[in-house]
């Protein structure tokens, strides 16, 4: 049985024209078995830890009703995504090698041989495109570059399942016979070598010229990332601008409020002068961008749970923080009572030292540990308490 599917798997790997010997097209070194599985073996490791961290990036921003995520450690989501970008981005360059070395056979004749051989083309065809299209929404969002008209989360998230759906049948199909490549002697295995460490110098090289994003050390290297820690007002990189959420003029007004209400004791209107005669704290916690960067900063404020509670609030509240945007995907977010509760989690009204830049989230942001940039909201100017 197992000798027959080997030889199966060998029939499909087999090229159907030239000989089988190294002078073939397709039985080079590099265009070869075994080059193709190291580096399949290379792309189900990082397939496998973008898939892992993209979903905890999705239900972190789409908790499902009967989990909630921890408040700690303060730096995991920033540490999840920063290997889902950073890690994403250096897949690219295997990606490219490992089509280079089985393109022959995509593209080989007749394209199908019988019912089975159809079926299992079909899912190399969802393998690759799925792959190509995770690399190219990918790079398009972190790079801002909207081109696509469909919503980039759902695309990207939906077409992960469909992903490694057919990377697991692939995987399994082809597992006898890319052991058997792995597992035979050295054969010429120079130029391969050769070929393979390149392709791991091309990702490394793309991993340090982009690490720096998240990372503050390599800061200088990250000559590929779109944002750096230490640019931007206050040492800190904005993504949406005040000007550009429309909300300048309404965060500038003195006659801006704090207002807290919903499921509340007693609704509680603040200024911005009650809110700054409130017990201040501080915390050192990163802004954690969902497109991979990622920036310490200190903050000083209020605790949200000193505000929610001189409202009057249940100990297992939801909270929906709202902000002066009247459009826009982030105008508000909702906070779960591991993250109000927490002592970290802010209304922040200072950063590094300053009063927030209107670009930050004057006069008021939240700022809580362990949460995806996205639901870090600025401009705040009303608590929902659910
Ligand atoms: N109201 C509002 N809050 C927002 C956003 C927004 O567009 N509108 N962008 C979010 C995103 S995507 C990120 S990464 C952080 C960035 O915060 P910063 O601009 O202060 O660095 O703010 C978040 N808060
Ligand atoms: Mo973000």
């Amino acid at each position: 049985m197992v000798r027959r599917r080997a030889a199966r798997a060998r029939a499909v790997l087999t090229p159907p024209t030239g000989p089988d010997g190294p002078e073939g097209r397709f039985t080079s070194p590099l265009r070869g078995e075994r080059a193709a599985a190291r580096l399949g073996l290379a792309l189900a490791a990082s397939f496998g830890a973008a898939f892992a961290t993209g979903l905890i990036s999705h239900f972190m921003q789409h908790p499902p009703g009967w989990a909630q995520w921890p408040s700690r450690p303060v730096n995991l989501y920033r540490v999840t995504q920063g290997v889902h970008v950073i890690g994403g981005l250096a897949t690219l360059p295997l990606l490219a090698a490992k089509l280079w070395t089985v393109y022959p056979r995509l593209l080989r004749r007749p394209p199908v041989r019988s019912a089975a051989d159809a079926g299992y083309r079909a899912v190399v065809f969802l393998l690759v495109g799925g792959a190509l299209f995770q690399a190219v929404t990918g790079v398009l969002n972190i790079s801002y570059w909207y081109a696509f008209p469909f919503p980039f989360t759902t695309a990207h998230y939906w077409t992960s399942y469909v992903l490694i759906g057919a990377l697991l049948v692939h995987a399994a199909r082809e597992w006898p016979a890319a052991r058997r490549a792995v597992m035979a002697g050295p054969g010429d295995a120079v130029d391969r070598r050769g070929f393979l460490l390149t392709v791991a110098g091309a990702s490394g090289a793309v991993a340090l010229a982009t690490a720096g994003e998240a990372f503050p050390p390599l800061a200088r290297l990250a000559v590929l990332a779109p944002r750096r820690p230490g640019t931007g007002p206050q040492g800190v990189p904005v993504n949406t601008s005040a000007a550009g959420a429309g909300v300048l003029a309404a965060a500038r007004d003195p006659a801006w409020r704090l207002t807290v209400t919903g499921r509340v004791r007693r609704e509680v209107v603040l200024s911005l002068d009650d809110l700054r005669a409130l017990p201040a704290r501080t915390a050192r916690l990163p802004i954690a961008c969902v497109e991979g960067w990622s920036a310490d900063a200190d903050w000083e404020g209020v605790r949200l749970r000193d505000v929610l509670r001189l409202a009057g609030v249940d100990d297992d509240a939801r909270v929906r923080v709202e902000s002066l945007q009247t459009w826009g995907d982030y105008r508000a977010s909702r906070v779960a009572p591991a993250h109000w509760r927490d002592p970290l989690t802010l209304l922040a009204l200072r950063l590094n030292g300053e009063p927030l830049h209107p670009d930050h989230g004057f006069p008021c942001r939240l700022i809580a540990p362990n949460r995806p940039g996205v639901l870090q909201t600025k401009w705040v100017h009303r608590l929902v308490v659910e």
